[in-house]
């Protein structure tokens, strides 16, 4: 999932691609680069972002998206606004990427009505408030047990649960610790059995881990997606997408021939 943020604060590419004819030519390049979707987003969830009205969000990415989607890709909004995942739905998104896991009430209905695909991520907080001191008894039953409830709020409201993504939310209201943890026992996330998305591409605690700023992480985000995916992830959302996917070519056939997780030996 190549990720094409319309906004002019995105933690790593803010600004980059406000204008829309900016974004559709990324968008374009994520393509060539072998993406198979495009998460197009309006609003900056980076920490401390500030808020943006849903129609301003709105008037950012479906010009985007209009002339993106029958370009071929499958196209998923980034958005945690009801009224803007229908709008973009109208205009040709296939899935809603939710942020806030149906925080707003609306959501599930936009979502069982259009039949999309529909991601639940877990964060700590709000985007404001989510990195100040963020704690949890144990990180990964926290996050898994709330998936599984959001998810059986979304199938309650109609949304077919074959789909749901989850995502653990790297980096929402987590420490480099959580982080690391989370992407430890990603398995324990992939066992409730949805496909998972994981979302690390350029983020703090690759920073904090190599001391690189913030354009230099492509390595580490690297190492991070190839684990997520011997850990069971189905997606990862990335900036850097002619890089993971060359990784992705690798390490997928050598995940093949390896032994299966231990859980899934029989006796
Ligand atoms: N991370 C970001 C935004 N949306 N969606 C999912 N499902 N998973 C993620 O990990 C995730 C996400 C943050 O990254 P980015 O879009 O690059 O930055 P910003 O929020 O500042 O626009």
């Amino acid at each position: 999932m190549g990720i094409v943020n319309v906004t002019p604060d995105s933690f790593s590419d803010g600004g980059r691609y406000l204008d829309a004819e900016a974004a559709i030519a990324h968008g374009r390049e994520l393509l060539e680069a072998g993406a198979d979707v495009l998460d197009v987003g309006g609003e900056s969830t980076r920490p401390g972002a500030a808020a943006v009205g849903a129609e301003e969000e709105a008037a950012r990415i479906l010009p985007v998206i209009e002339a993106l989607a029958p370009v071929g890709p499958r196209i998923s909004v980034d958005t945690s606004k009801a009224e803007v995942a229908a709008a973009a739905l109208a205009a040709g998104a296939e899935i809603v990427n939710d942020v806030t896991a149906l925080g707003d009430p609306d959501m599930a209905a936009v979502c069982a009505d259009a039949g999309c695909g529909l991601i639940l991520m877990h964060m700590k907080g709000t985007p404001r408030t989510m990195q100040e001191d963020p704690t949890y008894g144990d990180v990964v039953t926290e996050v898994a047990g709330f998936l599984a409830e959001r998810r059986g709020r979304a199938v309650a409201a109609g949304v077919a649960s074959e789909r749901i993504w989850l995502d653990p939310g790297i980096g929402f209201g987590k420490t480099v610790e959580h982080n690391l943890e989370l992407l430890a026992r990603l398995g324990e996330i992939a066992a409730l059995g949805s496909p998972v998305v994981v979302g690390t591409s350029r983020k703090n605690f690759i920073g904090v881990v190599t001391g690189r700023e913030v354009g230099d992480r492509i390595g580490g985000s690297i190492a991070t997606n190839v684990l997520a995916l011997a850990g069971g992830a189905s997606v990862l959302r990335v900036h850097d997408v002619a890089a993971t996917v060359d990784a992705v070519r690798v390490a997928e056939p050598i995940l093949r021939r390896s032994e299966p997780p231990a859980a899934e030996v029989g006796p």
